[in-house]
Order: structure tokens, then sequence, then C-alpha cells
């Protein structure tokens, strides 16, 4: 096992790969900006080294610094948390190359899973469900048309190095496909340096589900279930939960044992998420995350595992500590995003932390990297806590949420609590009937 570990993130993230640290002996060293100097992070590491300026391409993301920290450190393995250089392949193989254990997917995978139509091209091989479109890319318009006549409109164009939304383009008719084309393509290359794009049978009403899966790199693989992440604004998820309300015990077996298989052929190492398009019984394969993800404390809780942990076992040559017949999930949970943002527009909102307050009790965890007088920086994502709540059954984690955002004080900016305890009062969340257009619809009718 590794005795010290080097975090390249910040916040939240980093505090919760701290932790596990801390529980399993192993010590910590965090990196920070100089914006980041009076962060909890900084002060929960055992060790903290200052990697640059201000700005994420200066600090965060800057290799040379992060490996530098390593070689002063002695760090021996490096968890890059999400964002930043979490899903970089070059990043990783440098890592390689200088000897420190990347915690997470070869690069390898992380570059297959980064290109979109490798991506489906090897799920697809692998026995997974995907959304009916085109076998790989689109060349020209004349190849769009003629996929886009033999599966029928609506269909999208996919930029291959999309994401977060970009590089995404809805054709309802013959009529708008040259525009679709044409936009995918050049946002792609804007954007990600790739034209490249694919095209899709377009799904008009789905639930965004993704299963956690999880491998020891040597052929064994496991899922963890699902999320139910529909819940999203902008193509920022706000609310995510664990089971998805509409999938029963034997619709979670099969899709999370395809899933479980394909990362076994493919000798997948540590966390990853699958994500799915589900509409009328069917799931459709979209992409990949090759990394931790920020809503995975929801499957922690109802499996009762410490995603981190098993992480730093898989990268450290150990053998995850549980097999899929003990993986059965208990109850409910819910997790809210704490964005320092002011609504109704969703504005970030970095400032003073006046007062400071985390709720408690049976069935209630706060990762947040805030403490009474901190000031938010600029800088970075305006995400400043998760609070996540466990229950016997969907209702108690429901009025869990609603007893602890009650508890919860976050004095000196605005957040998005209240978009939270209006959300509470919707039957439809209350019923968890809702798809992935639900919540840019109620805001457009409920938000001033
Ligand atoms: C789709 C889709 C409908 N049909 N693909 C959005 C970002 C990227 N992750 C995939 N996305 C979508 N792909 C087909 N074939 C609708 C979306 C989509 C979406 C997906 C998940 C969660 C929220 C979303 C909001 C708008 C569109």
């Amino acid at each position: 096992m590794f005795d010290k570990i080097l975090i390249a993130n910040r916040g939240e993230i980093a505090l919760r790969v701290i932790r596990a640290c801390r529980e399993m002996g192993i010590r910590s060293v965090a990196v920070h900006s100089t914006a980041d100097a009076d962060a909890m992070h900084v002060r929960m590491a055992d060790e903290a080294v200052c990697i640059g300026p201000p700005a994420g391409t200066e600090s965060y993301l800057r290799v040379s610094a992060i490996v530098s920290a390593c070689e002063i450190t002695g760090a021996q393995a490096i968890h890059p948390g999400y964002g930043f250089l979490s899903e970089n392949q070059n990043f990783v193989q440098i890592l390689e190359d200088h000897g420190i254990t990347f915690i997470g997917p070869s690069s390898e995978h992380i570059r297959i899973m980064g290109d979109k139509i490798t991506a489906k091209d090897t799920m697809k091989a692998l026995g997974v469900p995907c959304v009916p479109g085109s076998d790989g890319g689109v060349p020209d318009l004349e190849t769009a048309r003629s996929v886009a006549e033999e599966i029928g409109y609506p269909v999208i164009i996919k930029a291959t190095a999309g994401g977060g939304g970009r590089g995404m383009k809805l054709a309802r008719s013959a009529a708008e496909l040259d525009e679709a084309f044409r936009t995918a393509r050049s946002e792609g290359k804007a954007a990600f340096g790739n034209a490249e794009v694919y095209l899709e049978k377009y799904l008009g009403k789905p639930r965004h589900i993704e299963i956690q899966v999880f491998g020891d790199g040597k052929g064994r693989a496991v899922h963890l279930g699902e999320r139910d992440c529909s819940l999203q604004r902008r193509h920022q998820k706000v609310l995510e939960e664990a089971p998805g309300p509409v999938i029963d015990a034997e619709t979670r077996a099969r899709i999370g044992e395809t899933c479980a298989k394909a990362m076994a052929d493919i000798n997948y190492a540590g966390a990853g998420t699958v994500e799915f398009l589900y509409e009328n019984g069917e799931f459709f394969f979209i992409e990949m995350n090759t990394r931790l993800q920020v809503e995975h404390p929801v499957t922690e809780a109802v499996f009762g595992v410490d995603l981190v942990r098993e992480q730093i076992r898989v990268a450290a040559g150990l053998p995850m500590s549980f097999v899929q017949e003990e993986l059965t999930p208990r109850g409910h949970a819910l997790e809210v995003r704490i964005n320092a943002e002011k609504l109704p527009n969703f504005a970030p909102c970095p400032g003073r932390i006046t007062q400071y307050h985390a709720p408690g009790g049976l069935g209630v965890r706060i990762d947040s990297a805030l403490y009474d007088g901190y000031s938010i920086p600029p800088y970075y994502d305006s995400l400043i806590g998760k609070l996540i709540v466990h229950g016997r059954d969907r209702p108690e984690a429901l009025a869990r949420l609603h007893r602890a955002l009650g508890e919860l004080i976050v004095d000196g900016v605005h957040t998005t609590v209240p978009l939270f305890e209006a959300l509470l009062k919707e039957p439809d969340i209350q019923q968890g009937d809702y798809d992935i257009h639900w919540l840019e619809h109620w805001l457009e009718t409920h938000l001033e």
C-alpha cells in the first residue's frame, strides 16, 4: 500500500480523498493555488504544496507543477478527484513515465472513452445496448441524410469530442439536417479541435440513468446499481438519487451485469460510470465517464461502500474488498448540489461565508470544504457542498432532506438551497416522476 498520496484537486472532493487516506493510514499531500492558501483541503492534508497562481490552467491543470510536487514530497500516487486532470490521458501517460501511480483507469481506457464514437463502438462490441444511429462517424451530409432516412427523424448530431451538451444539434426533419450537421461540426472543431461527428435517433423524453461500475484491472468487475441524474439545468446536475425511482431489482441486475461484464472484458481499473438514456423501459448507452463522479455518495449510501478506498486499493494492486453477491442496495439516497449561485439565473456568487452550520443526525452526510469566515474564490466551480441523505425508503429520504435543509445555514452568499426547498414541494419530485427536461420546464414556469 502507498504511504503517501497527492490529491490533484481542491474543495469538497479533495477532503473526500484526504478522509479516505487518513482512515487507511496513508499520508496526504494537498496542492493548491495562491487563491486557495486558506482552503480547507490545505488545512486538512498532512502536507501542502503551492503549485501556482489562481487560474486553474496555471495551477490545478499544470502537469509539471503537480509532478514536481509529487517528487518533492515523495508521494507515490495521485488521486485526481473529478474535473481538472481526472480524464486527461496525456497526464496519465506522463505519470506512467514518471513511475507515479494514477488512482484511476489506464490512459488507454481514458482515451477510448474520451472519444464518443470510439466509446460507443467499443461498448456496442461488448454487448452494451446503444442508441440507434450511425455506425461510427458521419463524414459528410450525404451519409448523414441516408442514416437519418433509415432510422427516422428526429435525429441528433453529436461531436465525438463533445461534452456538457456542447457540439450537439437536433434535426427534427430533413430540412434541418444540413444546418445541424454543419453547426455540430464547427462547434466540435472550435471547442475541442475535432470536427468529427456522429448521428443518433433523438430520444424525446428519456431519463438519465447511470450505472456505477468498478473494476480491479485484472478481469474482475462489479456494478453498484444506478443513479437517476435526470434533474439537470444546462447539463449541470442539480439533484441525484439512488436507486432510480423507476428501476426495479431485475432491470438493475440485467443492465448492471451487462456493464460489469463489459468492464471485466476490457480489464477496466477503478471507478467508472456508464451513462444511459432510459425510455419506455429500454436502456441506450450514450457515454462513459472514467472517473469518480460528484454524485458518488448516493451510491456509497445505498451500497455501504467507500468508493475512494476501493479506488486506492485497486491502484495499489489489491483486490476489491467485495464481490458482486455482497452488493445489495439498502434504502434510498438523495443528493443535492449546493452551489454559490444566485437564483433565478444561477449567477455565480463568490464571497465570504459569515456563518456556516452543517446539518447532522441519522442518515445525513455533508461533503463540503466550507468553514465560518471562508472566502469562496471566484476562479473555480461554484459547487460549495453536497448534502446527501439516506433513508429506509424514498419518502423517508425526502423527509430527511427537508429536515436537513432546514438545519443548514450558509450565510454571506446566495446558494441554490431555496431551489431544493421549492422542488421538495412538487408532487412530481415527491413521486419521482421526471425526465431530463422536467427541471428546465419547471424553472421557466416557477422561477422569476
Ligand atoms: C441525447 C438526447 C436525446 N437523444 N441523445 C446531453 C449531453 C450528453 N451527455 C447527451 N445529451 C443528450 N443526448 C439522444 N440520442 C438528449 C440529451 C440531453 C440530456 C441528456 C442527459 C441529461 C440531460 C440532458 C438534457 C438535454 C439533452
